[in-house]
């Protein structure tokens, strides 16, 4: 008899926890190897091991739940509560989203903290737009320059096909006398072997990931600039959570961020040593293409400036400061 309502109240406070417990899906773009995934899974055990499994998130990587294109409107349709986007990629939506690509403004992570700050507010404020909240941002070590040649100035490049991930780098290919191909991280590798592309700008990390030694030789780097993917949680999802758990989000979103810039910062050293001692020719870009891309950095900022008006005229004046 004891034994039976033992086992029943417990069986009760089984059903009941288990009543409580949200299930949240978070769509990442990018795979287990890519450390913004790693921050997403590190970020999704936090919130589930400090809400008392109150609210259990489950990361779904590399586009295997929601592909890329899709999670920003899947979080704002709320078909899943939560997802990540490389930030860039929604540069149609708003200019805030291509300031993120823009290059040769913010070349090394101070600058590019600077700049995140700065621009901070009004990004939060478009993805309050379509009903989203910005939990946090990670890094992605500095844009270089993959190529099979030398590339001592933009003639060397010229007529290739460069990969482009966002509107901003289609700009800038066209600028470098290159043509924009749009090509997503999981294709690369195929996109090379296929010669669908010829060259890319993309972080050590990338390169690592895709085993780029397997088909390019060489790796210049331009540090172009720092781009960074976002995470952001549908409103109308947060608000129905009690505060608790609202803030334990909030805490493991610090945390999170925090945890990103931190590998962000490392894999920049870290990633192109292993492009070196895999073999591809790690080189410093000559002072003619360093000036080349210098000035079309400063074609694409002023490009920003008319397209921003005096939002960004404020956050670019700021950061110059
Ligand atoms: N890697 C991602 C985005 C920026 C980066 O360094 C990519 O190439 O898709």
């Amino acid at each position: 008899m004891k034994y039976s309502m033992f086992f029943g109240a417990a069986l009760g406070l089984v059903i009941s926890t288990t009543a409580l417990a949200a299930k949240w899906d978070m769509p990442t773009p990018y795979g287990d190897g890519n450390h913004p995934t790693q921050v997403a899974k590190q970020f999704a055990e936090e919130v589930t091991a400090k809400s008392n499994n109150k609210l259990k998130i489950t990361v779904h990587s590399g586009g295997s739940l929601i592909k890329h294109p899709e999670i920003h409107r899947a979080v704002k349709s709320r078909q899943v509560q939560l997802g990540e986007v490389f930030i860039g990629r929604l540069g149609n939506n708003d200019p805030i989203f291509k300031l993120d690509n823009i290059p040769f403004l913010a070349t090394d992570f101070d600058s590019a903290e600077k700049l995140y700050k700065l621009s901070k507010p009004e990004l939060s404020k478009q993805l309050a737009k379509d009903g989203l909240i910005l939990l946090y941002t990670v890094p992605w070590p500095a844009q270089d320059l993959y190529s099979n040649k030398t590339v001592n100035s933009l003639a060397d490049l010229k007529g290739l096909k460069m990969r482009a991930y966002s509107p901003t780098t289609s700009r800038l290919a066209d600028l470098m006398g290159t043509t924009p191909v749009n090509v997503p991280f999981s294709d690369v590798a195929q996109a090379f072997t296929t010669s669908v592309i010829d060259a890319m700008i993309t972080s050590p990390s990338t390169g690592v990931n895709n085993q780029s030694w397997d088909y390019i030789s060489h790796f210049t780097t331009v540090s172009a600039w720092i781009p960074k993917n976002m995470v952001f949680v549908n409103k109308r999802m947060f608000d129905r959570l009690d505060s608790d758990t609202q803030q334990v989000i909030m805490t493991a979103a610090a945390n999170a961020e925090k945890k990103g810039w931190e590998l962000g910062k490392k894999n920049s050293v870290a990633h192109t040593n292993i492009l070196k001692e895999k073999g591809m020719t790690v080189l410093s870009p000559s002072s003619t293409l360093q000036s080349e891309l210098r000035a079309i950095g400063k074609t694409m900022v002023g490009e920003w400036l008319t397209e921003s008006g005096d939002v960004g005229k404020s956050i670019i004046d700021q950061f110059n400061q």
